[in-house]
């Protein structure tokens, strides 16, 4: 078996990673911040600085907790929260590929050859599909190696009962062999977040395999959400599973929702702009979002994006780590989508540089969990109106370059849930700001925070969750998540490599960061799938649940 590892080269990798789809690159207009820059080496420098983080922290994983989840770096013990199949080896193997570490990529490849699927074991949905699917299907995209993807076709079968419910919404979880689902802590009820963030994995495995039960479990999630749009684009955070019937009173683009918005824009651009009624259903979502949710701060007219509830949508105020996604969200719809309402660009930068503040705004210069903002905050529409009435007089509402707080100064928002998980949603959104706007401002704060996590949240080799990002020393967690070198290390390189490893017109990130190549579906696909393209002829079948 060795000899076939023996072959895996950085050269195999590479090589297959730009001919694996659609043959040689083609030629990309060079960016123009990409022109030969004065500070290539610094840049490089900082690049191979986080290299070696990652490197340092995945030989800590190996040594101590491997081949369980994840280390817990304070007492040196494991977890194996995520199905023990060694979530953090599954989750990384993509980004040691882009970071060409070639040896554990190999020793990756022999872990996951051996991988047993079949074994009695409890899984949740989202995060087998986000972290262990869509870990395969990047290390095949970028590799062409078939064992990812055997395994992968393999996961995406036994994952199937799941969407067996009589809404055809998807479980929360499952046992196997084919047990009951919706026996954890969920219960009886879906999270929006994790039943809307599957479509990209199984649509793309389907293209892979050729197997229609796999776009018709997804794509009756898509026709479900279609049908329980709210407020023109918002969607609650549950639904009971059986009936598809709402159960929460809350809508939010942070927990319980953020990727389900997410995946609207990337389906429309996974499958090469050609299905637009994911672009219509991103574009009322955003619309919905930008009318309902952002808000802009008294004093310091920070940007930020709050839960509502219903009836009125009363504004809680609360802003939340996991929300900054939406920064690089709203900057990738407005890189890619023509003639978009330049509400997007602006919301885009305005929430980056208010995620920026956070962690700015801290002694470590990590950013906290959840912060809570006055209750006075103005709507940032109603303050983009009075703006247009005085002729678009100074800086656009809630796009000012409010500065950080110094010692002692009020931060205007309240500290409620003061722990950095080592999430990436930030340095993401740094990331889509460098790479669509190239203004160099979002790599150095980007440099910031990675010298943030490097000063308070390393533990001699391995690096832990802090327990309250103002004090110094900050006291850290027993935690060391998967995705902290799925995403977080691969979003920090992508930032600061000069490299294009990854051309955001050729890929598309899953939401913890697996790559997957944009496609078109063929002729004999779109008859195999009922992909329906509009003016083209299509049967007229309704899509429906327990398609298994
Ligand atoms: C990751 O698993 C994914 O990014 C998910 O979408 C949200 N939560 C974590 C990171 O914070």
């Amino acid at each position: 078996m060795a000899a076939s590892y023996v072959e895996w080269t950085s050269h195999a990798i590479f090589h297959s990673f730009h001919n694996a789809f659609g043959g040689p690159p083609p030629h990309h207009p060079q960016a123009p911040w990409m022109h030969p820059n004065p500070q290539s080496a610094l840049w490089k420098e900082r690049a191979d600085t986080v290299k070696a983080a990652f490197r340092s922290a995945y030989a800590a994983y190996e040594r101590t907790a491997y081949p369980h989840d994840e280390l817990r770096p304070v007492s040196n013990l494991h977890s194996d929260n995520l199905n023990g199949w060694g979530a953090s080896l599954m989750d990384s193997i993509d980004t040691m590929m882009l970071m060409r570490l070639d040896d554990l990529v190999e020793r990756s490849l022999v872990h996951v050859s051996k991988l047993k699927l079949d074994r009695n074991s409890y899984v949740q949905f989202f995060e087998t599909v986000i972290r262990y699917l869509g870990g395969l299907l990047s290390a095949y995209a970028i590799s062409g190696n078939t064992v990812y993807l055997t395994h992968a076709d393999e996961l995406g079968t036994r994952l199937l009962p799941i969407f067996n419910t009589t809404s055809g919404v998807a479980h929360f979880d499952e046992t196997w062999p084919r047990g009951a689902g919706g026996i954890g802590w969920m219960g009886s009820l879906s999270i929006l977040s994790e039943f809307a963030s599957c479509q990209m994995e199984y649509r793309y495995l389907a293209h892979l395999t050729g197997r229609p039960e796999y776009v018709q479990a997804v794509d009756y999630i898509t026709e479900f959400l279609q049908n329980n749009t709210e407020h023109g684009g918002l969607f609650p955070l549950q639904f009971a599973t059986s009936t598809g019937a709402p159960s929460s009173d809350r809508f939010s683009v942070g927990a319980k929702a953020d990727s389900a918005y997410e995946y609207l824009l990337k389906e429309w651009l996974m499958t090469g702009k050609t299905e637009p009624h994911f672009l219509d259903m991103y574009l009322k979502s955003a619309d919905a979002i930008i009318e309902n949710m952002l808000y802009v701060s008294p004093s310091r007219h920070l940007l930020y994006v709050t839960d509502v509830l219903r009836p009125s949508l009363h504004p809680i105020h609360d802003f939340q780590h996991l929300s900054c996604f939406l920064s690089g969200l709203f900057a990738l719809g407005t890189a890619t989508i023509p003639d978009v309402d330049p509400r997007h660009a602006w919301a885009a930068e305005g929430l980056g540089h208010t995620c920026w503040i956070t962690y700015a705004d801290t002694a470590t210069g990590l950013g906290p969990e959840m912060m809570l903002f006055p209750q006075n905050g103005t709507r940032w529409v109603d303050e983009l109106k009075v703006w247009e009435q005085k002729g678009r007089e100074g800086v656009v509402p809630g796009v000012s370059e409010a500065t950080p707080v110094t010692p002692g100064e009020h931060t205007e928002y309240r500290v409620v849930d003061s722990r950095y998980l080592l999430r990436p949603e930030t340095i993401e959104s740094f990331y889509i700001m460098w790479r669509t706007t190239g203004d160099s401002k979002w790599r150095d704060r980007g440099w910031a925070l990675f010298e943030g996590i490097e000063n308070h949240a390393m533990l001699g080799t391995a690096y832990a969750s802090l327990a309250d990002v103002r004090t110094v020393p900050a006291p850290h967690t027993d935690e060391l998540p998967s995705f902290f070198f799925a995403e977080t290390l691969k979003y920090a390189y992508l930032l600061f490599t000069d490299e294009e490893l990854i051309p955001l017109d050729r890929w598309v990130f899953n939401t913890e960061a697996h790559p997957i190549p944009i496609f078109t579906w063929s002729e004999t696909e779109k008859k195999l799938f009922d992909i329906r393209i509009p003016g083209e002829n299509h049967n007229n079948t309704t899509l429906q649940p327990n398609i298994l």
